[in-house]
């Protein structure tokens, strides 16, 4: 198996690279990303000198850029992580979220069609469905696609258009709606690792509105797991929800982390509610549970457990992510060679 995965040096991505290489000693990958804020060659170093892994820096929303990387790639499928991936940086500029999510989704779909692939697979999120209220059942793939941030809402145009591929050309797309992801490698703007480097930091932990919204977490094995299954048995035109059925509210969230460090929960500061925010995510992942043979393994007690402790002994990866001492990294790396 030949793989194109975009925005793998970002959390899932890269995550899902080093499963890859590591659970499938035929499959070759190639990475392209662009290497925004978020992209991180840090997060693949153990990966960087194997034989079937290549790195390319590039975007997907280059039309020419992507066409040659194709016309020489013979891909047999192409996984698609790469993304603005922020709800709040969303809200303070939608622009880039259209142009990556939008726009260069369309590209690789594009170029998918036009060289010929046997899946392409869409990683999206359970954001595409808008919000439940607290007694409504959890969201199944027939969920109507409310998206309310322009985050969501621009995954939800890219999921779309996979369906427009499918149903006009034929294109074998897959696309994956999984809900929040956390574990190592994440980079802290998202609430858990944000969470925990404030905390180790001893620095205040900002809860937007009252805490009380709800995200059903899995741990970010699991849903690479369900990615390769999707890979290897997902229907083409099929949608498939992942969730870690683990449903808790950011407040518990915070004090589950304290709880572990062992810091007070005054360190706790409520803060001005995110605009539109979802006040509930749950995903019925009984499909992806029946068609794919998968199921999520880790508990969210052991999975936070085990991700506190992997930012506490990395504690260096997080400060030069913080102090943007790894874009020193990749100037050394790709514009003095
Ligand atoms: P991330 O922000 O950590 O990484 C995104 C990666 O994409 C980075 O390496 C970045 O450099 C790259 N990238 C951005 N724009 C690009 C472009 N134009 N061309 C090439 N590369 C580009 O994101 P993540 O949290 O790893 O999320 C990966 C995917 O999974 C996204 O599509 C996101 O919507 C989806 N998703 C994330 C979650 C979650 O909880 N994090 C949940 C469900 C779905
Ligand atoms: O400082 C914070 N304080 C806070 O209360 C931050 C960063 C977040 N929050 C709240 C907002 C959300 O209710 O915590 C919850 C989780 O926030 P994020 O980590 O920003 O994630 P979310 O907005 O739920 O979106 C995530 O899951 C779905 C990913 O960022 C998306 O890429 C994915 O599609």
């Amino acid at each position: 198996m030949r793989l194109l995965v975009t925005g793998g040096a970002g959390f899932i991505g890269a995550n899902f690279i080093r499963f890859v290489l590591r659970e499938y000693p035929d499959w070759h990958v190639t990475n392209l990303d662009k290497l925004t804020y978020a992209g991180n060659l840090e997060n693949l170093r153990e990966v960087e000198d194997n034989p079937r892994y290549t790195f390319v820096r590039g975007d997907i929303a280059d039309r020419e850029a992507v066409a040659g990387l194709f016309a020489g790639g013979g891909f047999d499928a192409v996984v698609n992580f790469a993304a603005e991936s922020h709800v709040d940086r969303s809200i303070l500029d939608a622009g880039p979220f259209i142009e990556t999510n939008v726009r260069g989704t369309q590209v690789l779909l594009e170029a998918a069609r036009r060289y010929g692939v046997r899946v392409f697979l869409q990683v999206s999120t359970d954001e595409v469905y808008g919000s439940l209220g607290p007694d409504d059942p959890p969201f199944t793939e027939e969920h109507p696609v409310k998206p309310n941030s322009p985050y969501s809402a621009s995954k939800a145009a890219a999921d779309l258009l996979c369906r427009a591929y499918h149903e006009t050309y034929g294109l074998p797309v897959v696309v994956n709606r999984c809900s929040n992801n956390y574990g190592p490698y994440q980079f802290p703007e998202k609430l858990i690792p944000l969470m925990i480097a404030n905390v180790l930091e001893n620095k205040p932990l900002p809860v937007y509105g009252d805490g009380l919204n709800v995200r059903d977490w899995i741990h970010v094995e699991d849903h690479c797991r369900g990615i390769a299954a999707a890979l290897r048995r997902g229907r083409p035109g099929a949608v498939y929800n992942f969730g870690g059925r683990a449903e808790r509210t950011n407040l518990d969230v915070v004090r589950t982390i304290l709880r572990i460090l062992d810091r007070p929960e005054s360190l706790i500061r409520f803060v001005a509610d995110r605009p539109g925010h979802d006040r509930r995510y749950a995903m019925d992942i009984a499909r992806a549970e029946r068609e794919l043979d998968w199921r999520p393994r880790w508990t969210f007690e052991d999975g936070l457990e085990a991700t506190v402790r992997w930012y506490v002994d990395n504690a260096e990866w997080v400060q030069r992510v913080r102090d943007g001492a790894y874009r020193e990294y990749y100037r050394r790396m790709y514009e003095e060679r």
